[in-house]
């Protein structure tokens, strides 16, 4: 039986989920409570020595990172595939996935941060440069994006999987998308399609 230890507004936690949801792998989810501090305990130090989620029980094997969780349950659980079988395509997964890990959904956080304080404590000039940042990224993707469904082509990926958390939630951050770009909002539109995402756990209060 696989364990998961969560957070369930964690956006790693929800790549991962994703990835589970789409293996249609059964899961035992332990909630962790970031905000008590449950992560940096002694106990779960020693299954993640960052104390950080998530973390992936698999009977005796410890895995984090949600990266390197998703590749693991891609080696174990290969079906069906999230990753492609050629080396140059599987290479242009992993470049789209430590873009969104390290660029795209730490600015989407600064954005969730200050719509979570009230309207009079926010910081406009941060908010309205991070939602500009968005933009700029959503227009390389759009680029990226033509002539296919998906970013790595015409399977979903782990790639895909990356976005998805916060590509979802983009109206609810207030970041506009140009008409132009069509590719992304096609993009948009068939994350939304697949069941993983539509039914994603800890989105609520930001689905519009
Ligand atoms: N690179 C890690 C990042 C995980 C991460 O930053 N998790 C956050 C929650 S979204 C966390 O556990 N923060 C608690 C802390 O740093 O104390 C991954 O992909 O799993």
């Amino acid at each position: 039986m696989l364990k998961l230890y969560d957070s369930p507004e964690c956006p790693f936690c929800q790549k991962t989920r994703i990835v589970l949801a789409e293996k249609d792998l059964s899961v035992d989810i332990v909630p962790v409570d970031l905000q008590a501090g449950e992560q940096k305990r002694p106990e779960f130090l020693k299954l993640n020595p960052f104390g950080k989620v998530p973390v992936l029980i698999d009977d005796e094997m410890i895995v984090y990172d949600s990266t390197i969780i998703n590749e693991y349950l891609e080696d174990e659980y290969p079906h069906p595939p999230l990753l492609p079988p050629d080396s140059a395509a599987r290479a242009r997964v992993r470049t789209f996935e430590d873009y969104a890990d390290n660029a795209f959904i730490p600015v989407t956080g600064i954005i969730m941060n200050e719509l979570k304080k009230p309207e009079a404590e926010r910081d406009r000039e941060k908010l309205a440069n991070a939602r500009q940042q968005v933009q700029r990224m959503l227009a390389v993707i759009d680029g990226s994006l033509a002539g296919r469904s998906w970013l790595a082509g015409a399977a979903f990926s782990l790639a895909d999987v990356a976005f998805a958390p916060r590509v979802v939630i983009l109206g609810a951050l207030g970041v506009e998308l140009d008409p132009e770009w069509k590719n992304v909002a096609g993009w948009i539109q068939r994350l939304n399609q697949r069941a993983s995402i539509h039914d994603l756990a800890g989105l609520e209060a930001w689905r519009r």
